[in-house]
């Protein structure tokens, strides 16, 4: 029974979705991890997860807007002709692919900890408008070089404050407080010297707490919970400060049969705009994700999963598929189109 718990509440922890710094975050992991059972895990568990999250439509506020109107607009607002010349560079595709170690540790039956390592890779197709100095313009599409490498790291304890019953609560409650370090690079450079995206990169340059609150309740056999994490961003090393984030998750899972557990979740989602206190980051005037006006977003998705455990085992395998239903964004921005994630994990 301890490990059949313990694998749901692995597979509760892993079964995350990660969408880039704007859209989601680094400590996404955290919030699954706390809406599983993880809290009863009696011992050390280990996951390895796969994310892979696809960005392609451009939102203006709430509403689609295309690629080439994007630059229609910009090109609108030019001078016909200039001395210099312009440039705008737009994003149109985004692979944001994520793997990510997670451990966890039982120190007595109500206090936990856990931490998560995990390695991004960033890819980013782009197209730029550019009008010479004659008024000749010229749109052009590229792709950036990858970024990629260690990301943030996550550790957070988790205390049960309450449980109607230790040995198998059906209503619980959890309190969390972690830290997220900056363990991942932001000051990746492109080819030609200026720094990648802050969005792009693989950390944040800053040291942040996190806050959560799990609650879980079932009502035989499905279990509910409900998971609301605050990560309160500070400002990075180079001056970039990344918008504070909320998400409140709303989970369902059914055991379906002995191996067999589908749920379905209610994602919401609120970023506040960054800040670029130095400046280091910002190209408002060339490129629309250059540009903390262009950042903050509030959405709400839905997330079927699937989870199998492996027969007298440990193990267990999830899957989940995120699709956003609502996105409201600050600005201009590319958003995620969808997300899947896949994750084996163990408990001993
Ligand atoms: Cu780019």
């Amino acid at each position: 029974m301890r490990i059949i718990v313990t694998t749901f509440l692995f597979l509760l922890f892993t079964s995350s979705v990660a969408f880039a710094h704007g859209e989601c975050c680094l400590s996404r992991s955290l919030v699954e991890a706390t809406t599983s059972d993880i809290t009863t895990a009696s011992n050390f568990g280990l996951s390895l997860q796969y994310e892979y999250t696809n960005m392609k439509t451009i939102r203006d506020g709430t509403s689609k807007i295309s690629h080439n109107t994007v630059l229609d607009n910009v090109a609108a607002k030019w001078p016909t002709t200039s001395m210099e010349g312009k440039s705008f560079a737009i994003p149109t595709r985004m692979i944001m692919q994520k793997y990510t170690v997670l451990g966890t540790y039982s120190a007595t039956e109500r206090l936990q900890f856990l931490a998560t390592v995990p390695y991004v890779i960033n890819d980013m197709y782009m197209r730029h408008l550019m009008r010479s100095a004659m008024g000749m313009d010229m749109r052009m599409d590229m792709k950036m070089d990858t970024v990629e490498g260690l990301g943030d790291m996550t550790i957070m304890g988790l205390y049960k404050l309450y449980m109607d019953n230790p040995d198998s609560p059906t209503k619980k409650l959890t309190l969390g407080l972690g830290l997220k370090p900056p363990t991942g690079k932001n000051d990746e450079e492109t080819a030609s010297g200026s720094l990648v995206h802050a969005m792009m990169q693989p950390g944040t340059g800053s040291w942040d707490p996190l806050f959560l609150v799990n609650y879980l309740h079932t009502f035989s056999p499905v279990v509910f919970q409900a998971n609301l994490l605050y990560h309160m961003t500070t400002e990075g090393d180079e001056g970039y400060e990344f918008g504070d984030k909320v998400s409140l998750d709303l989970i369902a899972r059914y055991p379906l049969a002995n191996y067999v557990s589908p749920g379905i979740e209610l994602n919401g989602f609120y970023s506040d705009q960054d800040t670029d206190h130095d400046g280091r980051y910002s190209r408002p005037e060339e490129s629309l994700l250059d540009n903390p006006d262009n950042t903050g977003i509030t959405s709400l998705s839905v997330s079927p999963s699937l989870r199998v455990e492996i027969p007298k085992t440990g193990g267990s395998v999830d899957l989940k598929f995120q699709k956003p239903i609502y996105q409201h964004v600050r600005g201009t921005q590319q958003v995620a189109d969808w997300s899947a994630m896949a994750s084996v994990a163990w408990a001993f």
